[in-house]
């Protein structure tokens, strides 16, 4: 068995997606390790644009199984959405999509405290995608949590259910507008419909492993927005680097054959927290509308700026990438100039690596480097000798300074749009 992961290397929607959707021709197996429907990876096919959100991008490749493992946590009814709205496109998923049985529930009863403990954070929230993410593991954290196993013992799922809803109303009293029977009800609804999706993943993984199956795993959110290495507290509540994929599947680390980093060839980023090569001005606002920079959860605008090789050369320290996957080349083509952050100071001294402390890197001074653009459309172009020679001396810039191969360039949404070097 080998294992290929690809990993989200800034804070997100680098095009991971679209990287998996290509490399599923090839693996038998796409898991996803962690995160929930907070995630939005879209999926480009012709003229079909399909976005998932809990469920892995392997499900728009027919010969593919795909995995929610342990680490996940999993809103039941968006998990029914998904798959209806891929039947609609005629894509069936029974027997090729399962839920690993240790996964975690995301209750409704997660979503509003999700929103009432933004709520709480006043002036500073999170920005979360408000899909009830952290609370669920917070409640796995404090071993109070529901896991998926839970739903099919009526009994154990009720008191679970209830012993949660008590301890949060007496924390939040008449704010929470919350219905345990509602709750309950709807897991005896779907209880049946459920179970064909859910296996132990320890014997199955054990399956491809024994029959040297590719697998590939897909990371969800990014390195700078994992609970550990990202900028805490402006994070998600899983570990979205490479520890998180070895805590929740059991492919094992002798299995590993790549780590690639997705990166985007400018940085974005949605919520509040660091972001310290982010463009207020029309240069921002240009990336945001030619990069169509639009959260696939919830709407929201993206935060846009240059690319930042602090954060770049810090998340390869963290994940150790094989290889990286440049994305949205395209989206920089009509620029003079194109700048790319290369250190940080604070109060005049030059940082050694991105810092612990979100407040230092909110005050950050950053030292860019000035590219010449090339003016000329890359959109579409297949082999690295079609790009313009200022695009070549742009992607081996970054190269150098990581010191990672870029292996793969995207120059467009579709699947076909992407060199392979
Ligand atoms: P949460 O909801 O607890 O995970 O939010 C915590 C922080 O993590 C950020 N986060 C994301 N950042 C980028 N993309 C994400 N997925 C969606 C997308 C985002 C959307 O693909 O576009 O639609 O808004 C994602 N999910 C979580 C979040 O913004 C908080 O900063
Ligand atoms: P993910 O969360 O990392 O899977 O990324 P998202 O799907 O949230 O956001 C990436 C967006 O960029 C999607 O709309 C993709 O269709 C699009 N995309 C991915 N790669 C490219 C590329 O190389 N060029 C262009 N123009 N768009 C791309
Ligand atoms: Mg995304």
């Amino acid at each position: 068995m080998s294992t290929t992961i690809v990993l989200g290397s800034q804070w997100g929607d680098e095009g991971k997606g679209k990287l998996v959707d290509i490399l599923c021709a090839d693996a038998k197996l796409c898991c996803r390790a962690q995160g929930g429907h907070n995630a939005g990876h879209t999926i480009v096919h012709g003229d079909k644009t399909f976005d998932v959100h809990i469920l892995p991008s392997g499900v728009c490749s027919p010969g593919c199984m795909n995995l929610i493992g342990n680490g996940c946590v999993v809103h039941v009814p968006t998990f029914f959405k998904e798959i209806a709205a891929l039947k609609q496109h005629g894509i069936d998923l029974v027997d090729r999509l399962f839920i690993s049985d240790r996964a975690h529930v995301i209750l409704d009863l997660h979503t509003i405290i999700d929103r009432l403990q933004e709520g709480e954070r006043g002036k500073k929230p999170v920005g979360t995608t408000g899909k009830g993410i952290g609370p669920t593991y917070s409640s796995k954290a404090t071993r109070s949590g529901i896991r998926i196993s839970d739903i099919f013992e009526k009994g154990v799922l009720e008191a679970k259910i209830h012993r949660l809803a008590d301890g949060n109303k007496k924390r939040f009293g008449e704010l929470l507008d919350y219905s345990v029977e509602k709750e309950i009800a709807y897991f005896d609804e779907i209880r049946e419909q459920l179970r064909p999706y859910i296996v132990d993943q320890v014997p199955l993984i054990k399956s491809v492993k024994e029959g040297k199956i590719p697998v590939l795993v897909e990371g969800a959110n990014a390195l700078m927005l994992d609970l550990d290495s990202g900028t805490y507290p402006f994070v998600t509540s899983s570990n979205t680097g490479l520890g998180g994929v070895l805590t929740s599947l059991t492919v094992g680390w002798r299995s590993i054959k790549e780590v690639i980093g997705v990166v985007k060839a400018y940085t974005t980023r949605v919520g509040s927290g660091p972001f310290p090569t982010e463009q207020i001005n029309e240069i921002g606002d240009w990336l945001q509308s030619v990069g169509r920079e639009v959260g696939v959860t919830t709407g929201r605008r993206r935060r846009c700026g240059w690319l930042d090789l602090v954060v770049l050369k810090y998340s390869h320290e963290c994940n150790d990438y094989t290889s990286i996957n440049l994305t949205k080349l395209d989206i920089l083509d009509d620029f003079e100039e194109i700048k790319i952050g290369v250190a940080y100071k604070h109060q005049g001294h030059e940082l050694p690596s991105f810092p612990a402390d979100a407040a230092v890197a909110e005050q950050v001074e950053v030292d860019y480097v000035t590219m010449p653009g090339w003016k000329t459309s890359t959109k579409g172009a297949r082999t690295y000798g079609e790009l313009p020679e200022n695009a070549r001396r742009y992607i081996e810039f970054i190269e150098q300074q990581v010191g990672v191969k870029v292996k793969y360039i995207g120059t467009g949404p579709g699947r076909e749009s992407m060199i392979v070097r």
